[in-house]
């Protein structure tokens, strides 16, 4: 005859042996994570990709808290949930009386559940506000940016201008040369006989950009160049952008941070202007367009070259002093790899297969057979 002691017994038992199990699989994933050779840095990081800027550090951080205080929750859940499922299952051979069909119910117990109502709002209220510390942080915009960078987006390149740069040697170099108004300097074209010529996009020709930036030093990318834009580490750096045409977006994955870059960011009511407190690593990376903008949107690469402070500056005397030297020729003034080494540029030419094939060889629309072509002739 089996006692009510000799099958709480066997509960103890198998709960016993239960945890043993859970122990075991528990040290096997620790001793997998460790043998797979991830550093504890690595490993705290929680897959959060590896940032060159403060700003991607704080919101390393921000993840990497709201990480642990998801698996705290989650290891108590589990806990919960194991140690249920253990101590108050049915238990085996038991006899299934009326008494023992339910365990003790504990609904409408007021005080526990205004706890459980109480404890995630208290954890979202925690989440909400690190969230926003972080993101304030990110934002922040301080007056005495020692570069500013004009960022123009067009379909589907990239035109970067240096306006201001403050030299270490107490100097300040200066090379905006005009601000645009899509409204004021844009004329209107005439015909001979005086009448306005309507363009497209709400009478504005495409190719107008008057209400852009321009500055002295530009480096503009095109099909058959990476647009590479020179940065000084340690430097607090000011980004302003606008978009030519339709809306894009600037994206270094680096940065951890990515911005629209709108047409008429003043009238779209945008905040064009951001900026990163330094860039903390020198080396070549690799920026998209992260707003999908048409045809060659996947192609639409830049490379941002994170250089020291003095390389940086002499890589701005160099353009300022050669106005017609190209932006590769100041990247090998300064030691650098003239063209990009993150991406390559795209080929815009909608060929067939070998287009050296495809050469015009006449014909009209009734005839369209190659003169003196014979069939089965070639081998
Ligand atoms: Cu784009």
């Amino acid at each position: 005859m089996v006692t009510h002691g000799d099958r709480s017994r066997q509960a103890n038992a198998s709960g016993r042996r239960r945890f043993k199990q859970i122990g075991a699989v528990v040290a096997l994933g620790l001793t997998a994570l460790l043998m797979s050779g991830c550093s504890a840095q690595e490993a705290m990081r929680f897959g959060w990709p590896e940032g060159i800027t403060p700003e991607a550090e704080s919101m390393r951080h921000l993840w990497t808290w709201s990480v642990i205080a998801a698996l705290v929750m989650g290891i108590i859940v589990w806990a919960l949930t194991f140690w249920t499922i253990t101590f108050h299952r049915r238990k085996r051979n038991s006899p299934a009386t009326a008494e023992d069909e339910f365990p003790r119910q504990t609904a409408y117990n007021v005080p526990l559940e205004l706890t459980y109502t109480a404890i995630p709002f208290v954890i979202i209220a925690v989440l909400f506000y690190f969230t926003i510390i972080v993101q304030n942080g990110v934002e922040t915009k301080k007056s005495d940016p020692k570069v500013v960078v004009d960022i123009t987006a067009f379909q589907w390149n990239w035109k970067f201008g240096y306006r201001t740069v403050q030299m270490a040697d107490g100097t300040t170099y200066n090379g905006f040369l005009r601000d645009g108004s899509p409204y004021e300097l844009q004329q209107k074209e005439l015909n001979k006989e005086g009448e306005e010529i309507p363009g497209p996009a709400n009478g504005r020709d495409d190719d107008i950009r008057n209400y852009l930036k321009f500055d002295r030093i530009e480096t503009v990318g095109t099909s058959e160049e990476i647009p590479v834009l020179v940065l000084p580490v340690g430097e607090r750096i000011e980004f302003e952008q606008a978009s030519a045409d339709v809306i894009h977006s600037f994206w270094v994955p680096e940065f951890l941070f990515k911005r629209d870059v709108f047409p008429f960011p003043k009238q779209n009511h945008t905040d064009n202007r951001w900026q990163v407190s330094s860039i903390d690593k020198t080396g070549a990376f690799v920026g998209r367009c992260a707003e999908m903008c048409g045809t060659y949107h996947s192609m639409m690469n830049f490379e941002v070259r994170a250089v020291s402070k003095e390389n940086f500056d002499r890589y701005i005397a160099y353009r300022a002093a050669n106005p017609n030297a190209t932006n590769a020729q100041a990247l090998q003034s300064i030691c650098e790899t003239p063209v990009s080494v993150t991406t390559r540029p795209f080929d815009t030419r909608r060929s067939t297969n070998g287009s050296a094939e495809a050469v015009a060889t006449g014909g009209t629309s009734s005839n369209t057979t190659i003169p003196g072509c014979t069939v089965g002739a070639q081998s």
